[in-house]
């Protein structure tokens, strides 16, 4: 967990800022890094800039996290501009502090870095309708398309093993071992589920060391909350959220990002009754998401679509339970059962894709061969 207590004015004396310094708010959407809106009167004009506070418990190297951030970013900057899209608003961009460092380390050890904002934009913790799925299902595609040719070797593991299902579960299993806020006790029901699922896990990777999956550059943390809406058109122009864009399998990125919004529920809702796979948000985000990358997939990426939204959704859960029985370390929380809750969602939401599984495969197929 990261303080949120901060000196603002040494932050803003190490960048150019255009404008005088107005206010800021906090946007913290996601669970590991916190997120500031710093607001500016530029003659007038608001101008925005967000600052982001990397959290190093997390990202432990923030050298090598920036050097991915720029890489990336640059490199999609380049690709719209080529595309002819709008570089300013469909890509991020970092500024550098005044003595040319992507982060600023400030006199308490904390790292910063400062990025553009974005204007006239929206985001969904919760996908309202089917266009918003299949729309950020096409910027998903977009973006894995979008990155197909990054040189993946200049790309560090920014968290190792991060989608790795196989080290998950051990470290879930370590977890229960050691059951060091002595919590297991209460929670032998959610365990067992993952143990009986624990085959699961390995199904992926197992492929992958056949040869039977390529390696790709993938975003990995693709909740629909890291898309950007644009409030005019609709559409969603910017992938955001980059810290963990590394070498990974196409099906982490479209499982997650189902495990997400696919869930009618908030993935920390308490009551269960609420927490269901929607069928329609899993057929317009494929939609979407095979109208954009479809043609570079191969079929067996295609046919493992719905065992991704699976795997995804256990790999989540397990983490949150792992958490849960670790005391609360990783993931921000505000309230004291919140991990336990999100884990329950989680199982909830497996056991509904469990049920909906075969026709999940018929609906991709046919979308798949719609497309050919
Ligand atoms: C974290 O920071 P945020 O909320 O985008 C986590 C993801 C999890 C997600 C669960 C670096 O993402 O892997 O899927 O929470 N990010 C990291 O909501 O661990
Ligand atoms: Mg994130």
């Amino acid at each position: 967990m990261i303080t949120n207590l901060f000196n603002l004015d040494e932050i803003r004396a190490n960048y150019t800022f255009k404008g005088e310094y107005y206010d800021f708010t906090t946007l913290n959407n996601g669970h590991i890094n916190n997120t500031y809106l710093l607001r500016f009167d530029n003659d007038g004009t608001e101008k925005c800039y967000i600052l982001q506070q990397i959290n190093t418990a997390v990202f432990k190297d923030p050298d090598v996290l920036m050097a991915n951030y720029v890489g990336v970013t640059d490199f999609v900057r380049k690709k719209v501009k080529e595309a002819g899209g709008n570089p300013k608003r469909e890509s991020i961009k970092v500024y550098y502090t005044n003595d040319g460092k992507p982060y600023y380390l400030d006199k308490d050890g904390r790292y910063w870095r400062v990025i553009n904002y974005i204007i006239n934009t929206t985001s969904y913790n919760f996908p309202d309708n089917t266009e918003i799925c299949r729309k950020a299902g096409k910027a998903f595609g977009n973006f894995q398309k979008l990155l197909a040719d990054y040189p993946a070797e200049t790309l560090a593991e920014t968290i190792p093993n991060f989608h790795n299902t196989v080290s998950r579960y051990a470290d879930f299993e370590a977890a229960v071992k050691a059951d060091k806020v002595g919590r297991a006790s209460g929670v032998q029901k959610e365990i067992e589920f993952f143990v009986n699922r624990k085959k699961d896990c390995s199904v992926l990777l197992d492929l992958l060391e056949k040869g039977e999956l390529p390696i790709r550059v993938t975003h990995n943390d693709t909740k629909l909350n890291n898309v950007l809406f644009d409030k005019k058109t609709g559409e969603g122009i910017c992938v955001i959220d980059l810290d963990t864009v590394m070498p990974g399998l196409s099906l982490y990125d479209f499982g997650d990002s189902l495990r997400f919004a696919g869930n009618t529920a908030a993935e920390d809702e308490k009551d269960l009754s609420k927490v269901k796979f929607n069928m329609d948000f899993y057929r317009s985000y494929t939609e979407g998401y095979l109208s954009a990358a479809g043609d570079s997939l191969t079929e067996t990426e295609v046919y493992y679509l719905p065992f991704s939204c699976k795997l995804m959704t256990l790999e989540c859960g397990i983490r949150f339970l792992t958490d849960y029985l670790n005391g609360d370390v990783y993931f921000r929380i505000s309230r004291p059962e919140h991990n336990l809750d999100r884990c329950r969602t989680q199982i909830k939401l497996i056991e509904e894709i469990e049920n909906l599984y075969v026709e999940m495969l018929s609906v991709t197929q046919s979308i798949y061969s719609n497309l050919k």
